[in-house]
């Protein structure tokens, strides 16, 4: 038979003397790698410490209540036979925290429109989710999967726990009141695009999703369903500025930084959302009131082999362009090696998603909900642009600005765009 082996808490962000709130399994169960073992509670969030491993518990070592830190022993797990692979001393992985991080948005064509479909009567009466507010709410990833799994709005689950924390108790009393509650008015639900069998016409290659994608994909949907988007194009001439981040470059390797376009549109946008509070603000979940958010966040989608994500510059507006090239760089590179933290995608207020380094001329990119506004960067090219009576070659700078309409009037969005064409195209403005 296996050897039981140690589950710890793992890395949790330095904190200490964090509390047991809540112990999720007992002696004796069975558990699967990455079901929930425990949550804990840090000042800023609450959080599930998941199983590192299958296995079965022969030991209880903490108990609700307890104060534990980075390695205190949660119980010992002798291992299911088939995980007889996993090394002995299993190290627990990084826990998720609350609330869950925002994952990059995408680039979609815009859907046609769809006719509200007929409802099953299972689905009568149950709210739509307020993501915003779904976010927002209390709870540990457990609770949240539970909710998600059951279709529930946590935004409008009462808690009952310590600090009105969502347990799944309450979610279960909700889920109990709906079903006992008359029928509401029908709510819309998305009709099922059809169901083909590719294998009766050729070979095909079945994959699994990212977890990145798996997240990124419902959180897409929500923002492009529920946020109305246009989006507003235009060109920036970037010829100055290139000839300024030339000039730079050489005391950008030396001070060991790789200057791109993107520090300086970083920068830009941090200007035009200060001239633009809107650019920077959120609808709060019953849609009746903006947040103007006094910080400048910028979040910026990162290509990596795992799908999409957004990593955040934080307090933009004080950093200089060397210094957010640093940054991106950074985090670019933690990105793309998988070791974001969940603390460095949130708190946004406003994504760019820039191609640039790519290719294109110009994409409709999808609102990193809650937020208003994303900015697509498309790659810059030489064009004649008529001037002074004569046709003169500038490099310019594909832009497109999709918004929520509900919050940014078209005429907002092109003044926003006007304002950031003009800063980009003043390089001092920049410096
Ligand atoms: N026009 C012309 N050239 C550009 C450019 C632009 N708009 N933007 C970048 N470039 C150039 C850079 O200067 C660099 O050139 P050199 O190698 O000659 O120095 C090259 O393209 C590659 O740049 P980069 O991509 O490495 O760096 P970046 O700072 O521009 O971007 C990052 C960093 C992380 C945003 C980018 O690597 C990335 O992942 N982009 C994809 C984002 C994405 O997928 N968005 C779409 C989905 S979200 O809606």
């Amino acid at each position: 038979m296996a050897q039981a082996t140690e589950v710890q808490v793992p890395d949790i962000g330095g904190f200490s003397d964090v509390s047991v709130i809540d112990v999720l399994v007992s002696v004796g169960q069975e558990v699967d790698k990455d079901t929930p073992l425990i949550t804990l509670e840090t000042e800023k969030a609450a959080m599930d410490v998941p199983s590192p491993a299958a296995g079965r518990i022969t030991q209880m070592r903490i108990k609700k209540g307890d104060k534990v830190a980075q390695g205190s022993v949660i119980l010992m797990l002798e291992p299911a036979a088939q995980a007889a692979a996993v090394p002995a001393a299993v190290p627990a992985p990084v826990p998720t925290p609350v609330p869950t991080p925002v994952p990059a948005p995408v680039p979609a064509p815009a859907a046609p429109a769809m006719p509200a479909p007929k409802l099953p009567p299972a689905l009568i009466g149950i709210p739509d989710i307020d993501e915003a507010a779904f976010s927002r709410a209390y709870a540990s990833p457990s609770v949240r999967k539970f909710a998600r799994e059951l279709g529930v709005d946590l935004g409008k689950v009462q808690g009952t726990a310590l600090k009105a924390r969502i347990t799944h108790d309450d979610i279960k009393a909700f889920v109990k009141r709906l079903l006992s509650a008359p029928a509401a008015a029908p709510v819309s639900a998305l009709p099922k695009v059809p169901q083909v069998d590719f294998a009766q016409f050729g070979d095909v290659e079945v994959k699994p999703l990212t977890r990145i994608q798996k997240i990124s994909g419902p959180r897409l949907q929500a923002s492009w369903m529920n946020l109305p988007h246009v989006t507003q194009h235009d060109d920036a001439d970037i010829t100055e500025l290139e000839v300024a981040r030339t000039a730079l470059k050489s005391k950008a390797t030396q001070e060991n930084v790789k200057l791109t376009p993107l520090a300086f549109i970083v920068k830009a946008v941090a200007l035009a959302l200060k001239e633009f509070p809107r650019f920077n603000s959120s609808l709060d979940p019953a849609g009746e009131n903006l947040v103007f958010k006094k910080y400048y966040n910028i979040g910026f989608a990162a290509d990596t082999p795992n799908g999409l994500v957004v990593p955040v510059i934080r307090g933009v507006d004080g950093m200089s362009v060397f210094e957010i090239a640093r940054s991106l760089a950074a985090l670019s590179e933690q990105a793309r090696a998988g070791k974001l933290t969940a603390a460095q995608m949130q708190g946004g207020t406003f994504t760019i998603s820039s191609l640039g380094g790519i290719g294109g001329t110009s994409f409709t990119p999808i609102i990193n909900a809650p937020e208003v506004a994303i900015l697509g960067v498309s790659r810059s090219s030489m064009k004649p642009v008529f001037q002074n009576g004569a046709f003169v070659p500038r490099l310019m700078l594909p832009l497109s600005l999709s918004y929520d309409h509900r919050v940014v009037d078209g005429a907002d969005a092109a003044r926003f765009v006007v304002y950031l064409s003009k800063v980009l195209s003043d390089a001092k403005a920049l410096m």
